[in-house]
């Protein structure tokens, strides 16, 4: 092949590693572009059995890619993507496909999107999960765009797509414009709670028992045996084994125990927030991070006096409690992540299918788990499925765990370890079943001081009290 099937513009971290994918496919012949020649070159001489066709300009890089042309987008979120699309549509024809594979806003790329089309070129926001790994390996891809793109692309996204056990490629049509950056933020947002809630359960056990981090990774190796069995739990693992070879102590006790972020928890929380769902374990998560990594601050703190933990229970049957809280908060976490994109959705007008969302996650991506296959039976079975906690399969593993989760909330509370996407778990949990909640006590308030009505539990219309003179009730419709 004289021309490239495929582009790809960025040869960073991911940009690099996702071209060396695309060339170890068969069929593929790759062009490749970077803004410094430096990458470029580099890339060649590393890499020279991917065959590269190189450019060192947008013209030659349209060029050498065979029309109607594909494009990948590999390149800082935000401005650089936005200067590499301008450059991309002035060399590209219509008909051609342009993806922009980077972890960008969602809005930001239904703004791209409208534009783009103008020019009669396609183009296709698509959220990649799985790290350098997985871009080298097979990720998780969630392409959105209109459908005519997607079946222009799909034949070179499944490609290169990770493959779940069954042998299906780990790629679908999310939905039009922004649904597929959508859907990779909340993938990360339930990322930062999966973290935070091993980070919390590891938490627990070494304050509780005098293991090393070596043997608690053998805890969390058993663990990763059961329904746990995820990704995150497997690393998990491998990081506590780990030591320092300057220290020669365990590598998890010399880290600087402040956690970075690069946006996408919080664009996630800020969905929630948009959205009006409750998505209290993610959120908790994004702000343990800001917390951690709040070290000025965390040293003031102390003049309140030292953190003490004391008395938590130390035998087996609280690690047992302590993997089951983990289990039933993480199906919480789910449960939220997958609420927001059923709710962002309709928002959006998005025909999201929620069974081929949890398919995808299966493997290739960072939360990839076992338990995704729940998930995706669940929204099969139901495809309307208003809240994933309420399916039998979760309901009944909820019911097995929750008890364990109020034992570990309580004894974290009392023992003074501090665990916020526990306890948030739990609280959504007792919130949401409550058939009474304070809210009315709320509402109540609110129409005192601001006149904001109410509505009643016997009868239809909504209502104002006259609550500073005569204290009566009138219908306002
Ligand atoms: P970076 O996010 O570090 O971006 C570096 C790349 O952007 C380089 O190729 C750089 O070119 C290019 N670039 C910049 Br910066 N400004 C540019 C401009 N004005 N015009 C053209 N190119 C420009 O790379 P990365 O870590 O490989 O990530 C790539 C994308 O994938 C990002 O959107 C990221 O959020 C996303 N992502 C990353 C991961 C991960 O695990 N790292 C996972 C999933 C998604 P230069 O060489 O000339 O400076």
């Amino acid at each position: 092949m004289n021309q490239a099937n495929i582009g790809v513009v960025g040869l960073a971290v991911m940009g690099s590693n996702l071209a060396r994918n695309l060339a170890s496919r068969e069929g593929n012949r790759v062009a490749v572009y970077n803004r410094s020649e430096g990458r470029t070159k580099e890339l060649l001489d590393e890499h020279p059995e991917a065959n590269f066709i190189a450019s060192y300009s947008y013209e030659d890089f349209a060029a050498s890619i065979a029309k109607p042309r594909t494009a990948i987008i590999m390149v800082q979120a935000g401005a650089a993507t936005d200067a590499v699309i301008d450059s991309l549509v002035k060399v590209f024809e219509p008909g051609d496909v342009i993806i922009d594979g980077g972890n960008a806003l969602f809005t930001d790329t239904i703004r791209r999107e409208k534009a783009v089309r103008e020019t009669g070129i396609n183009f296709v926001g698509s959220g990649i999960s799985g790290g350098e790994e997985g871009a080298l390996h097979g990720p998780s891809i969630m392409p959105g765009g209109s459908a005519e793109a997607w079946e222009v692309i799909r034949p070179i996204l499944e490609s290169i797509a990770a493959r779940a056990d069954d042998g299906t490629p780990c790629v679908t049509h999310i939905g039009t414009d922004g649904a597929g950056h959508f859907v990779k933020m909340i993938h990360n947002g339930i990322e930062y709670a999966d973290m935070q809630l091993i980070a919390e359960g590891y938490d627990l056990i070494r304050n509780a028992t005098s293991q090393t981090p070596a043997e608690i990774a053998d805890i969390f190796a058993e663990w990763n045996k059961g329904e746990l069995d995820s990704y995150l739990i497997e690393i998990t693992a491998e990081v506590l084994r780990q030591v320092d070879a300057e220290t020669g102590k365990p590598l998890v006790d010399v880290i600087l125990d402040a956690a970075g972020a690069k946006g996408t928890g919080s664009w996630t929380v800020k969905s929630g927030l948009d959205t009006g769902v409750p998505i209290s374990g993610i959120a908790q998560a994004v702000f343990a991070r800001s917390l951690s990594s709040s070290l000025s601050q965390r040293k003031v703190a102390q003049r309140l006096g030292k953190q003490v933990v004391e008395g938590l229970p130390a035998g087996a049957d609280f690690i047992e409690d302590v993997r089951k809280a983990l289990y039933a908060s993480k199906i919480v976490a789910y449960s939220q992540g997958f609420d927001v994109i059923r709710i962002g959705a309709k928002d959006h007008e998005w025909d999201i299918n929620l069974s081929e969302v949890a398919r995808i996650w299966r493997a290739g991506c960072i939360i990839r788990a076992v338990f995704l296959n729940r998930i995706t039976d669940a929204y099969k079975q139901d495809p309307e499925l208003e809240l994933l906690i309420s399916a039998p399969y979760f309901a009944d593993a909820i019911a097995d765990s929750e008890l364990s989760l109020r034992r570990v909330v309580a004894a974290a509370s009392l023992a003074g370890v501090a665990v916020p996407a526990f306890s948030a778990s739990l609280s959504y949990l007792d919130a949401i079943r409550a058939e009474r909640l304070p809210a009315a006590l709320v509402q109540g308030q609110r129409d005192f001081f601001g006149a904001h009505t109410y509505k009643r539990i016997d009868k239809e219309g909504t209502f104002h009290t006259e609550w500073s003179e005569d204290r009566s009730e009138t219908r306002v419709d």
